[in-house]
């Protein structure tokens, strides 16, 4: 039977045109895909998007629409930036979508035959950005601790969900699992947080309308972050495509931003646990991107889209440089001139010098079989171990290791003073091992440099000699960008 890999990213609300962050979750979630699915595996990579709730209907009467209008607006953009940047979910969820409204009803019914939902009163504080209740304690001067916004008290009638009940059965589960809250630090926070104690969960609204109906009281419509966490389930056929469902879940890892950590760390396994369905094996927090060093804000134009982000060197640069500036758990900060820096010095003075130089040659002096000392220095292992852990940036620095190696050595041996065609083949099956290992990072770069060597980017293939073919020499894989000013 074929290993299966299955990957999710948050599903964002669209009220607005992607920006670096969301991508940054997507293409995090891409490149795990393309690994799994290099490796072999049968993989399933499920992104979308978060459409009811306040915060959209806020939204959409802002923009005189109705809410699903509005959302109808707004989907294609993400789901274009995703295309530019070469981001292929296998499936792109909407929270409005029929099978999806009926998969959260379901599990509703679930959790409440279970006896965990009750009928009673919220009172309290509520941050229509956030999606979220406080209590007095959490607020920042009568503001939201996230967005320092002034935060609406409300009162309503309001059906919960016993989150409490399940506190110690979460512990339990944080301690006999310790993989399951990553990175460690965030999983520490979060046990000492559920360790103080958790309160129920409100999880219907009787204010507004934009949601979807509870199925035991159709006068209430349900809390958006139990219908968004439930994607996860409904994206991969929970009701309509069981055979799928059994194959993928429990998802291999849920990629989300450290700011929904607790949605995701104790509210979803908790609903989970109510429902008697497996818990993911893990939930991996990553960190926040400034801009320019200030909190990425759309109202201080504070802010990098997908399309600024790609046109300043390109979809595989913009790629390769979220994942390598910044360990994957830690926060990063971006800049232009960083970005340009690392197109200019790593993608075209590194990779794409070591290409052009040896295809070159390649195609003068030709090619002649021997076994490679080169291959050696390749650490496979190490690059495979960063992978399963999710150190992504570190896998790329491991891969960029191996690119300075193959220009020592080609400095090393000057295989244009002595037109030693033995030499050119171990560089050439060095680079075919670099564009496989690559190919999920940067895939465009890589199919390019495969084409050059008449390579397969292929698992099979990698360390495996390739015959010593004509070459032709490659056309500039990555030309230098100006920076500004
Ligand atoms: O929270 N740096 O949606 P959202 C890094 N709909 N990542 C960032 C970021 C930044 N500055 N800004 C955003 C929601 N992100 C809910 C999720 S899931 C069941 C429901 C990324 O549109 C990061 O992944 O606010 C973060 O968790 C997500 O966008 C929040 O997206």
């Amino acid at each position: 039977m074929t290993d299966t890999y299955y990957v999710t990213t948050p599903i964002y609300y669209p009220n607005d045109v992607p920006h670096i962050g969301h991508a940054y979750t997507t293409l995090a979630g891409d490149v795990l895909a393309r690994w799994h699915k290099l490796q072999g595996k049968e993989v399933f990579f499920l992104t979308g998007t978060d459409e009811h709730g306040k915060k959209i209907e806020e939204a959409a009467k802002k923009a005189k629409l109705s809410p699903k209008t509005f959302t109808d607006h707004l989907v294609p953009k993400f789901k274009e930036a995703w295309k530019k940047l070469n981001i292929h979910p296998d499936r792109f969820i909407r929270t409005t979508d029929t099978d999806h409204e009926q998969v959260v009803q379901v599990i509703l019914s679930e959790v409440h035959k279970k006896g965990d939902i009750y009928e009673g009163h919220y009172e309290g504080y509520y941050c229509t950005a956030c999606e979220a209740y406080y209590t007095e304690k959490d607020l920042v001067d009568g503001c939201c601790p996230i967005h320092k916004t002034k935060i609406e008290k409300l009162k309503e009638e309001s059906y919960f969900f016993k989150l409490s009940k399940y506190q110690k059965l979460l512990l339990a589960h944080y301690k006999k699992n310790p993989d399951f809250i990553s990175p460690d630090h965030r999983r520490q926070e979060i046990i000492n947080r559920v360790k103080e104690g958790l309160q129920d969960l409100s999880i219907s609204r009787t204010s507004f309308s934009w949601g979807i109906p509870l199925p035991f009281d159709k006068d209430h419509i349900t809390y958006v972050w139990f219908d968004a966490l439930v994607n996860y389930l409904s994206g991969i056929g929970y009701l309509e495509n069981t055979q799928r469902f059994k194959k993928f879940w429990p998802a291999n890892v849920h990629l989300i931003g450290k700011d929904i950590l607790w949605f995701h760390a104790v509210i979803w396994p908790a609903i989970l646990l109510s429902a008697d369905i497996p818990l993911p094996k893990k939930i991996f927090a990553h960190g926040w991107w400034t801009f320019n060093n200030e909190k990425i804000s759309k109202s201080r134009g504070k802010v990098i889209n997908v399309d600024d982000l790609i046109n300043i060197a390109g979809a595989d640069s913009a790629r390769y440089f979220l994942i390598r500036e910044t360990p994957f758990g830690e926060d990063g900060d971006f800049s232009e001139d960083a970005l340009i820096e690392r197109h200019n010095n790593e993608l075209a003075n590194k990779l794409g010098n070591l290409v052009s130089r040896v295809s070159t040659l390649a195609e003068i002096y030709g090619l002649e079989k021997t076994t490679s000392t080169l291959s050696k220095k390749l650490k496979i292992k190490e690059i495979e171990k960063h992978m399963e852990s999710l150190a992504l940036d570190k896998a790329l620095t491991e891969i960029f290791s191996f690119i300075d190696a193959s220009n020592e050595y080609i400095q090393a041996k000057k295989p244009w003073e002595t037109k030693d065609k033995k030499v050119l083949y171990e560089l050439v099956n060095a680079i075919k091992d670099i564009a496989i290992l690559l190919s999920p990072f940067v895939p465009e770069t890589a199919e390019k440099i495969a084409k050059t060597f008449h390579a397969t980017i292929s698992w099979e293939s990698l360390q495996k000699p390739i015959s010593p073919v004509k070459i032709k020499k490659a056309s500039i894989l990555f030309n230098k960008v100006k920076k500004d000013g």
